[in-house]
């Protein structure tokens, strides 16, 4: 089957890209669209359509090709191809119309598309822009104003609302067959006469764009898109656009799209772009392995985690049973829900029906019998390990054959919580982030005994509630959190040799983090950490210098914003975070009392320390299998811990420096400070050794299996 159908019916001629599962814009699909736009031309065809066959129209161009040398007809061509024919071309979408996809239909003399497809330009979260016109077609179509949230937002426009910004010019409704609809529009075309109407033509509206329109723009993106590139080189497009003649608009975009597809970040957002789709897949278990049904769900504790999680599952139309073990908490458990969702109905972001539909599927419980016919059960209630075990008897009790039992727990054992039931199979970590509404990724914790199809219907779901999945055996703390202490052990370890806790957050947040791990800890509280440290046996607590300045800012009572002084203080009318000589003097007299001299650190160093550790760690937990690849890694603390998706998470990162340079400075940090806290890991020893990467690893296991 050719990857480019074209038939003449009547006087219409329909194309059809025929490459499966999206139909990306590779070589051999360019090419086959000009040749069957070649012979549309010269055969009685008096309007032409392009249609995607499959789930959608086209998800834009061949990600997998960039890293190739580029081959003609270009995609440009393509464009170029189209616009220039001498009878009109009407792009008839459904599903997605994204990247180039979208180009392509810009292109086109009309668009019309089904109610339900979405169309959007995301090239900037691949770290790069509209490569094919994008940039100087969408502005003279749909305005600059538009044309600049379309495409330094990334995210899709439903049909709807392109109809109503111009950028598709008839919808079809949702029951109606595309290809039908779309031939009897171009036949309106035709009848009435419409022009060929070639948007490289079209002048851009100017209004309400005033002189320094484009400098604001800049601004914004400064802060919104802090530390990326191609947001900028976007901008500067869009001036090109209306500042210059179509031709040379298009030679500057073309300029600005080499010069961001060849960047670091555009390689670290493909790789997180691939990352995303591996993830789902679990090594040693048949993707045909059947799924149980979720079609209810039940939490334990509605807690702020457990009131989070409830709101994923209403979010997509599947019940929840919130249980508490009073009706006053479970008041302000729902109470809270309600609260998040007129949140976002205030923002614009959820329509009162919707809000209302969803909390529908939120009821409240004080009795576990209620749960004897729910499919899954998360238990959210408080981080003690002796607490969980107690709910995971009763639900062992209650619970009808087959139900998933799962624990939110962040680090405690799973296999220990399975043991206390008697279908220890059925049992699962499914470790939400906090707010777990909000945050994308989802580490499915599987045990020593848990099935397959208890692991495939977890990753599966996740998908469903729109999380990230990704894999991890049981240790302390899975991945994300077992990475964290050691990151966040060098922060404290920062400090005790002289850093001072802004040097330490900037030195993350100059690296594009969201936050330092010190503000972070003053967010959480810092009583939190204290408290989750009494419980540790001391081979994780480590030497009593580590922790000591934590403890000290605990016992000074400064827990962070919620006593608006830890780490810093805090304005108590504008939150802003202030340099507090108070703190500094804690921690001075913390390195004072363990005779640590304090010594001036660069922010490079800094930035190491806390970096290379986590890289070392991270290779850990893949020598150990309690990761799948270094790059379920990278998802885990770009989509969990708010690390810059444009460094492509620290395995990448550290693929970006040598597996070889990093396990040296492993070394050379172990010979200065010890090897308590710096003993390279096997894995990174032996990646060096061999010049390998992570990527390579990876590559290496999945050809493995
Ligand atoms: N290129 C290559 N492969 C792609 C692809 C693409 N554009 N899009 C998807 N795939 C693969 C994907 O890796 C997976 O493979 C399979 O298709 C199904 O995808 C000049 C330069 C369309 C919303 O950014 O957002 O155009 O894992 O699992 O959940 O300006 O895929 O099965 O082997 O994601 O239904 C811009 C990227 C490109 C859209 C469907 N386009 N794709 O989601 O399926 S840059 C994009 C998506 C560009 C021009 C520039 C999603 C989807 P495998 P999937 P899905």
């Amino acid at each position: 089957m050719s990857v480019v159908e074209y038939e003449c019916v009547g006087d219409i001629g329909l194309l059809t890209l025929n490459n499966a599962p999206v139909n990306a814009l590779s070589h051999s699909l360019r090419s086959g669209i000009v040749d069957a736009l070649r012979m549309a031309s010269l055969d009685q065809s008096k309007a032409i359509i392009i249609v995607g066959n499959g789930a959608m129209f086209c998800a834009g161009a061949d990600i997998k090709e960039f890293s190739q040398t580029p081959q003609a007809p270009s995609l440009v061509d393509v464009t170029e191809c189209i616009e220039n024919m001498q009878k009109p071309v009407i792009a008839a979408i459904h599903g997605n119309a994204l990247g180039g996809g979208l180009e392509l239909a810009l292109a086109c003399h009309y668009r019309c598309a089904l109610a339900s497809a979405k169309l959007g330009l995301p090239e900037v979260k691949l770290g790069i822009l509209p490569g094919a016109g994008g940039t100087q077609r969408a502005p003279r179509i749909i305005g600059l104003e538009h044309a600049f949230t379309l495409i330094t937002s990334g995210n899709p426009c439903k049909a709807e609302k392109a109809l109503s910004i111009g950028l598709i010019d008839h919808l079809v409704e949702h029951d109606q067959d595309l290809v039908a609809a779309a031939q009897k529009y171009a036949q309106q075309v035709l009848n009435e006469g419409l022009p060929i109407r070639r948007s490289s033509q079209s002048p851009i509206d100017k209004q309400n764009i005033d002189s320094d329109w484009f400098d604001k723009k800049r601004a914004e993106l400064s802060k919104r898109a802090r530390g990326q590139i191609a947001p900028q080189h976007i901008v500067d497009c869009l001036e090109k656009a209306l500042n210059a003649e179509f031709v040379e608009g298009m030679q500057f975009e073309r300029e600005a799209f080499l010069n961001c597809v060849t960047s670091e970040q555009a390689k670290a957002m493909r790789h997180l772009f691939f990352a995303q789709r591996l993830a789902a897949k679990v090594k040693g278990v048949s993707p045909d392995t059947s799924k149980r049904p979720i079609k209810s769900v039940a939490i334990i504790g509605a807690g702020t985690m457990g009131g989070g999680i409830a709101m994923n599952f209403a979010n997509v139309g599947i019940p929840v049973t919130l249980l508490e073990l009073s009706a006053e908490s479970l008041t302000k458990g729902l109470q809270l829900i309600e609260k998040n969702y007129a949140i976002s109905v205030s923002k614009g972001r959820l329509s009162e029906s919707q809000k209302a539909q969803r909390l529908a599927l939120i009821s409240g419980s004080t009795s576990y019998q209620e749960l004897n016919q729910v499919d899954l059960v998360i238990e959210a209630v408080f981080e003690d390990v002796e607490i969980k075990k107690q709910v995971f008897r009763k639900l062992d009790e209650v619970c009808k054959v087959g139900a998933i039992l799962a624990t939110n727990t962040s680090y405690q054992d799973v296999d220990a919580i399975a043991q206390v039931t008697k279908r220890p199979q059925d049992v699962i970590g499914l470790h939400f982030f906090s707010p777990a509404n909000v945050m994308k990724l989802l580490e499915v914790v599987r045990g020593a005994q848990t099935a397959d199809d208890v692991i495939t219907t977890s990753m599966a779901l996740a998908t469903t509630i729109a999380k990230i999945p990704v894999l991890s055996g049981v240790c302390y703390g899975f991945i994300g959190n077992r990475l964290l202490s050691v990151y966040l052990r060098q922060s404290q370890l920062c400090l005790l040799h002289g850093a001072t806790p802004e040097q330490v957050d900037s030195a993350m947040t100059n690296w594009g983090a969201a936050m330092g791990p010190l503000a972070m800890n003053d967010l959480a509280g810092i009583d939190i950490g204290f408290k989750a440290r009494q419980g540790l046996s001391d081979d994780k607590k480590g030497s009593p210098e580590v922790y000591a300045i934590a403890d000290a800012m605990y016992h000074a009572g400064r827990l962070g914003q919620k006593t608006a002084v830890g780490y810093y203080r805090y304005d108590p009318e504008t939150r802003a975070r202030i340099n507090d000589p108070d703190a500094l003097a804690i921690i001075e007299a913390q390195s004072a009392k363990f005779g640590i001299p304090r010594n001036a650190q660069t922010e490079q160093e800094i930035l190491n320390r806390m970096i290379i550790a986590l890289v070392n760690e991270g290779a850990n937990v893949l020598h150990d299998g309690i990761a799948q690849r270094s790059s379920d890694i990278d998802l885990v603390y770009i989509f969990g811990y708010g690390f810059p998706a444009y460094r492509g998470g620290p395995m990448h990162y550290a693929d970006s420096i040598g597996t070889k340079k990093v396990f040296e400075m492993v070394c050379d940090f172990a010979s200065k400070f010890g090897n308590t806290y710096w003993t390279p890991s096997p894995l990174l020893k032996e990646l060096a050794e061999k010049n390998l990467s992570f990527s390579d690893w990876d590559a290496q296991q999945s050809n493995s299996k």
